[in-house]
């Protein structure tokens, strides 16, 4: 028998386009030899042209599908996603809660929580109602591990106009008031796509800025779920901090630059982009990159 793979649960909305959501979530953590594993928080219409309706999904189907899992699986990693609403945030934080309650049913706490907190969709439609931002910040936030806005998201969770690197670290600073253990502040929208890496030791908090070349390319929905869902892939497999957000901030670069041309609109990332450069290779009889 195969060795048991890490297993990483993604919470997260259904894109029927496959370039975010937890479909797409299942692509990226296939694409780290993980075992994906998906609780759907609401479904939306869209395709490359962008979000046109989103439906919720009932909190308790949340719950239910929440414990299901956890009673079945060892969750290595979880890739927090698009929640919609205040009821399922609430649902989504009640159970980690509840994971990490002594007296509870569950033995240990769900490890590698990293949030994407997901706002609005890159056309703009809201994916998160208001009184689900306000419990974001109450509840989601200080029970994650790693909590992984874009500057956007990090202007409105903490007040702070981020747009160079000096507001994302006091930006970063913030999000540890209110509760985050660590931070990846994404800004592939700058001139240099930089992210800022924030995190607290007992010397107190520690920043590492890491820098790529910002890509011009069409193929750029989904790049906020890829890199949350690299980076618990990365948690999952034992990788401290600096070198998941390293790795998953070159995976995304790769998934952008491989991008292929779909749809009328903004394409999707190429997620399995490393299984065509594994097909090249064993066509030519070359070594797999
Ligand atoms: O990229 C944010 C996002 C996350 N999850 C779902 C989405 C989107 C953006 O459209 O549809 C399901």
């Amino acid at each position: 028998m195969a060795d048991k793979p890490p297993v990483v649960l993604t919470i997260a909305g259904f894109d029927p386009s496959s370039g975010a959501g937890v479909t797409a979530d299942i692509k990226t953590i296939a694409a780290h030899s993980c075992y994906g594993v998906s609780c759907i928080t609401a479904l939306t219409v869209q395709s490359t042209s962008g979000v046109k309706r989103v439906e919720s999904a009932g909190p308790e189907l949340v719950t239910d599908t929440l414990e299901e899992l956890a009673a079945d699986l060892d969750i290595d990693a979880v890739h927090i996603g698009m929640l919609g609403s205040g009821k399922i945030v609430k649902a989504v934080a009640d159970f980690l809660s509840a994971k990490r309650d002594p007296r509870s049913k569950w033995k240990a706490r769900l490890p590698n929580v990293v949030l994407d907190p997901v706002l609005k969709s890159s056309s703009g439609a809201d994916l998160l109602d208001a009184a689900g931002c306000r419990l974001l910040i109450e509840r989601l936030i200080p029970l994650s591990d790693v909590v992984t806005p874009n500057i956007d998201e990090a202007t409105v969770l903490t007040g702070i106009k981020v747009k160079e690197i000096e507001e994302m670290k006091a930006a970063a600073a913030k999000l540890h008031e209110i509760g985050a253990s660590a931070i990846v502040v994404t800004g592939g929208h700058l001139e240099k796509a930089i992210d800022l890496l924030s995190f607290t030791t007992n010397k107190g908090i520690e920043q590492e800025i890491f820098k790529a070349d910002r890509q011009r390319s069409n193929s750029t929905h989904g790049t906020g779920c890829a890199f949350a869902t690299a980076m618990a892939c990365h948690l999952a497999l034992d990788r401290g901090l600096a070198e998941a957000t390293l790795l998953a901030k070159t995976y995304v670069t790769a998934a952008i630059a491989n991008g292929q041309t779909l749809g009328k609109g903004t394409g999707p990332v190429h997620h399995l982009y490393r299984m065509s450069q594994q097909r090249r290779a064993a066509n030519t009889g070359g070594e797999s990159a």
